[in-house]
C-alpha cells in the first residue's frame, strides 16, 4: 500500500529579466494567483527589481528580501552559496529555462520527498508545443528530474493564466460607463473624447506607428490613441511636436494622441477593458488582451532570423481564420507581409471586419477557458509528479 504524500504547499519561482516587463510581469501575476487562490507559500527570486518596480510601485529596489502582496520576494544576485534542504520549496520553477543556483539544485537532491522541478516555458501557438508539454528531462548526474511545462491555447497544453474573479470583474467594469469614465479621466481624457474610437497602443520600437497615425488622421470619425510613456516615443514625439511625456497630447485631423504614465500592472486590465481596440505585445499584455473581450493587434517579441513570424502566423491561424483583414493588418504590423503597406486601406478593411472580430473575441475566450487556467493546471500536474515519484521512491 502506498503511503500518503502531502500536497505541495510551497513554491520557489526563479525569474531572470531578459528585457522589458513581460518576464517579471508573468512571474508576478502567477505568484499572486498561487498565493491568493491556492494558499501556496511563494518565494519569487528575481534579478531585476527596477523593472519589477515599474509594474509594481510597492517594490523597494534596495531590499534583498521583502514581502509584497503576500509574496516573499528575494533579490536574486549571484547566490552561489549552499542551501539546506529545509530552505527548498515543494515545487521549484525556473522561468524560461533560466539556470537556478547550483547550490539550490544540490540541496534539492537531498530532499525527501524530492521537490517537483519544472521549467515554465514561453507561450506559443505552434503545434509542436503539445508534444513537448510535461516531457521529463532527467538531470545528467543527480537523482532529479525536471519537467517542461508549456502554457498554450489547447487542452494538450498548460493553458493560459487567468484569475478566478477576472471575468466577473471585467463584466462589472464594462457594464458601468461611469466606472470607465472615472478610470479614463484620471489620465486627463476629456469627457467628449470618451465616446470617440479609443485605442491603447503598446508595441516594440520598430512598429510602423507613424504610418498608422497618418491613416488615423484621415479617418472618417475621431480616434483617440493612448500611449504609455516610453513606448513608440519617436513617432509620438514627432506627432506631438514636443517630448512624449505623460500628460502631453495633440490633435491633428481626426487623431488625438495622448501619453499616459506607465500604470501599475494591477490597473492595466482596466485600460484594456476601456478601449475599443488594444495594441499589445510580448506575452503578458497579449494574453490580457484576449481576456478583455475587445479586438486586439499583437506585436510579437522579435527573434533572430524572423523566427517570430512563424509564431505569429501559428497564432493567427488559430485565432483569425474567419477574419482575413485581421490577419492582413497583423502581418503588416509585424513586417511579416512585405513593407509596402497601404495603411489607410489596411485600417479601413480592419474597421469593416470589426463586428466579426468582436464576435471572435467572445468565442475565443470560451474556447481557451475550457482548457482551465494555467496556475491550477500546473498545480495539478505538480501533485501528480509528486505522487508518482513518491511511489517510485
Ligand atoms: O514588456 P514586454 O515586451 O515583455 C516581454 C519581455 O521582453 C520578455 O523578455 C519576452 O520574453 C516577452 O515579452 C515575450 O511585453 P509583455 O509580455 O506584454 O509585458 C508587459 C507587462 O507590463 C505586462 O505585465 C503588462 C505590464 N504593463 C503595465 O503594468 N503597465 C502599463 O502601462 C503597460 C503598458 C504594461
Amino acid at each position: 500500500m502506498s503511503q500518503h504524500v502531502s500536497q505541495p504547499r510551497s513554491l520557489a519561482l526563479f525569474c531572470k529579466v531578459v528585457d522589458n516587463y513581460g518576464d517579471i510581469g508573468i512571474c508576478w501575476r502567477f505568484s499572486r494567483q498561487l498565493q491568493k487562490e491556492h494558499g501556496i507559500n511563494v518565494t519569487l527570486w528575481v534579478d531585476d527589481l527596477k523593472s519589477f518596480q515599474r509594474i509594481c510601485p510597492e517594490i523597494a529596489t534596495n531590499n534583498d528580501e521583502q514581502f509584497v502582496d503576500g509574496i516573499n520576494i528575494r533579490h536574486w544576485r549571484d547566490q552561489l552559496g549552499e542551501f539546506s534542504s529545509a530552505e527548498i520549496a515543494d515545487i521549484v520553477i525556473e522561468f524560461f529555462a533560466c539556470d537556478i543556483p547550483p547550490g539550490y539544485i544540490a540541496a534539492m537532491a537531498t530532499c525527501t520527498p524530492q521537490p517537483v522541478w519544472l521549467n515554465l516555458e514561453g507561450l506559443s501557438a505552434e503545434e509542436w508545443v503539445e508534444g513537448c508539454h510535461t516531457l521529463p528531462s532527467p538531470h545528467p548526474s543527480m537523482p532529479l528530474t525536471k519537467h517542461f511545462f508549456f502554457p498554450g491555447f489547447t487542452e494538450k497544453t498548460g493553458g493560459l493564466l487567468f484569475e478566478a474573479q477576472l471575468e466577473r470583474e471585467r463584466r462589472q467594469f464594462q457594464a458601468d460607463p461611469q466606472t470607465r469614465a472615472d478610470f479614463l479621466t484620471q489620465f486627463g481624457i476629456e469627457k467628449n473624447a470618451l465616446n470617440t474610437f479609443l485605442v491603447s497602443l503598446f508595441c516594440y520600437p520598430d512598429a510602423p506607428v507613424s504610418a498608422l497615425f497618418d491613416a488615423w488622421k484621415n479617418n472618417a470619425s475621431p480616434v483617440t490613441c493612448l500611449i504609455p510613456e516610453g513606448v513608440a516615443s519617436e513617432a509620438t514625439q514627432a506627432f506631438l511636436g514636443q517630448a512624449a511625456h505623460a500628460g502631453n497630447f495633440a490633435t491633428h485631423g481626426a487623431l488625438t494622441v495622448r501619453v499616459f504614465p506607465f500604470i501599475p500592472q494591477s490597473e492595466y486590465d482596466k485600460l484594456l477593458w476601456s478601449c475599443d481596440l488594444n495594441f499589445v505585445r510580448g506575452e503578458d499584455s497579449f494574453v490580457r488582451a484576449q481576456w478583455a473581450g475587445k479586438p486586439f493587434i499583437w506585436h510579437i517579441y522579435p527573434q533572430e532570423k524572423n523566427l517570430h513570424h512563424i509564431k505569429l502566423k501559428a497564432f493567427l491561424k488559430r485565432y483569425s481564420a474567419r477574419t482575413p483583414d485581421l490577419i492582413n493588418f497583423s502581418e503588416h504590423w509585424n513586417a511579416a507581409a512585405g513593407t509596402d503597406a497601404a495603411w489607410t486601406n489596411l485600417w479601413n478593411a480592419l474597421l469593416n471586419d470589426l463586428p466579426e472580430i468582436r464576435t471572435r473575441t467572445v468565442d475565443w475566450q470560451h474556447q481557451v477557458m475550457k482548457n482551465g487556467d494555467m496556475t491550477s493546471n500546473l498545480l495539478k500536474f505538480a501533485s501528480r509528479v509528486r505522487k508518482c515519484e513518491h511511489k517510485i521512491g
